[in-house]
């Protein structure tokens, strides 16, 4: 566990820790719960702004988050399937450019922009 926290970013109960890899939406989120975690969703502004600081410290630019319009088109929801409260899209987005982006990724602007979900991504977990 202590190892798990090195390089994680505290924000009140959770913490933001990547494994430094890139990959697929699925994988990515399988990483997440074999680890125990969840794919890293920000429900404030505060959680947003620490998974952008991971961006910065990985020098990896993009990362996907815990939340897709897999089930309902343009209806964004978090893996527990709760409708998501806070967003931070980027302007223009969500657009689900050719009519297949059902993934969010988070830019090394903390801004959103939905993407192909098979496309690869910095894995980020919370815990
Ligand atoms: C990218 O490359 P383009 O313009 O088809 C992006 C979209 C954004 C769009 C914003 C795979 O699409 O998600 O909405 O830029 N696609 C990818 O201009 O990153
Ligand atoms: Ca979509
Ligand atoms: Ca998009």
């Amino acid at each position: 566990k202590i190892l798990l926290f090195h390089g994680g970013k505290r924000v009140g109960e959770k913490v933001f820790v990547t494994n430094g890899l890139e990959e697929t939406f699925d994988i990515s989120q399988i990483t997440c719960t074999e680890a125990g975690g969840l794919l890293a969703a920000p429900r404030n502004e505060a959680e947003n702004a620490a998974i952008q600081d991971i961006l910065g410290l990985k020098d990896a630019r993009k990362a996907f988050l815990g939340i897709s319009d897999q089930h309902v088109e343009g209806i964004f929801k978090y893996l527990n399937g709760e409708k998501i409260m806070y967003s931070n899209w980027n302007l223009g987005e969500p657009n689900n450019s050719k009519d297949n982006e059902d993934c969010v990724e988070i830019l090394d602007n903390g801004r959103w922009n939905d993407i192909p979900c098979t496309m690869p991504r910095l894995v980020i977990c919370e815990f």
